[in-house]
């Protein structure tokens, strides 16, 4: 039983997700992290991947304990300062993989059939004086994907029917039945289309630069479905304004919600708002498992999905 009041919840939420919230627990709200914390006595916050918690919040709620995320991705949280102050943290990993592999199937068939594109074509009669371009086909291709992690894995499983070749990078070897490349730049030389899944840590941080992107190739497709830091945007904008790759689907940039105004000028990008987990399904399964780990932690209980620090 969650005690009333006893949860603060951090950052903005969607209806849906508020509405799963008022379901099964009443919070007090605090919008913005860094704004006035409200009088009260709080064990537990809950938030957002989008939200990032500042160490001076924690600061100012010395009875907090535990900290949900609603995310797969943690790097909204001050791990550091959680693990020195003992508070527990969980995020929201598994529920979301159908609907981030959903995504990235629309990303890469709408990149590399240049769908968005198509449709401005019909819309703006331009059809009537010429046909569309000539595109390009996934099957035969090597799909590399960084990060053989839930999402990473979830989505070579769906890619095999494709009839692509699967190859991966990330920091270990996993059981999976793709060739390993140790490095980015290797997998980005052998393959057609590198996608992201990868966490935003130190070592991801810009993983994806100039030198990648011209190992990637004129050639080459760029899908991004982990976080914005993971790309070195201004080396990214150069390769697509003089390509140097073929093009680019981005579900996530450096800066939300306002990204770089580079990339909305250029023609081979395919632009989604951060929307890889956001269907009704998803976010209300993602909403119920963050607080059934509120749940499990006030209720003494090992927590279902503990981000291990
Ligand atoms: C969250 C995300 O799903 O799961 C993640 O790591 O990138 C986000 O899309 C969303 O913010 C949950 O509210």
């Amino acid at each position: 039983m969650i005690p009333v009041n006893s949860v603060l919840q951090v950052g903005q939420f969607p209806e849906i997700m508020q509405a799963e919230i008022d379901k099964r627990l009443s919070t007090t709200k605090l919008l913005d992290p860094q704004g006035k914390v409200p009088e009260g006595n709080f064990t537990a916050i809950l938030t957002r991947s989008n939200t990032t918690i500042p160490t001076g919040l924690l600061a100012q709620l010395p009875q907090v304990q535990m900290v949900a995320t609603c995310g797969v991705g943690y790097d909204n949280l001050p791990l550091p300062a959680l693990k020195e102050k003992g508070i527990k943290a969980s995020n929201t990993p598994g529920v979301l993989n159908d609907a981030v592999c959903e995504l990235a199937f629309g990303m890469l068939f709408g990149l590399l059939r240049r769908i968005p594109e198509s449709q401005e074509f019909v819309k703006s009669k331009a059809w009537s004086k010429a046909p569309f371009t000539i595109t390009t086909t996934l099957a035969g291709k090597r799909v590399g994907i960084a990060g053989m992690g839930r999402i990473g894995q979830d989505l070579a499983k769906r890619l095999e029917p494709f009839k692509v070749h699967l190859a991966y990078t990330g920091p270990t070897r996993k059981e999976v039945p793709y060739e390993y490349y140790p490095s980015i730049k290797v997998l980005a030389q052998a393959c057609d289309v590198l996608i992201l899944a990868c966490p935003a840590t130190p070592e991801t941080d810009k993983m994806v630069n100039a030198e990648v992107l011209d190992a990637l190739g004129t050639k080459g497709f760029l899908i991004n479905i982990a976080r914005g830091s993971v790309v070195d945007e201004a080396a990214l904008l150069v390769a697509l304004q003089q390509k140097k790759i073929a093009g680019a689907a981005l579900d996530v940039f450096e800066n939300e919600p306002n990204p770089n105004i580079g990339f909305l000028n250029i023609d081979n990008v395919l632009l989604t708002p951060h929307i890889g987990s956001a269907t009704l399904e998803t976010r209300q399964l993602m909403t119920n498992l963050a607080i059934d780990n509120l749940e499990a932690f006030y209720n003494q209980q090992p927590l279902l999905t503990e981000v291990k620090n």
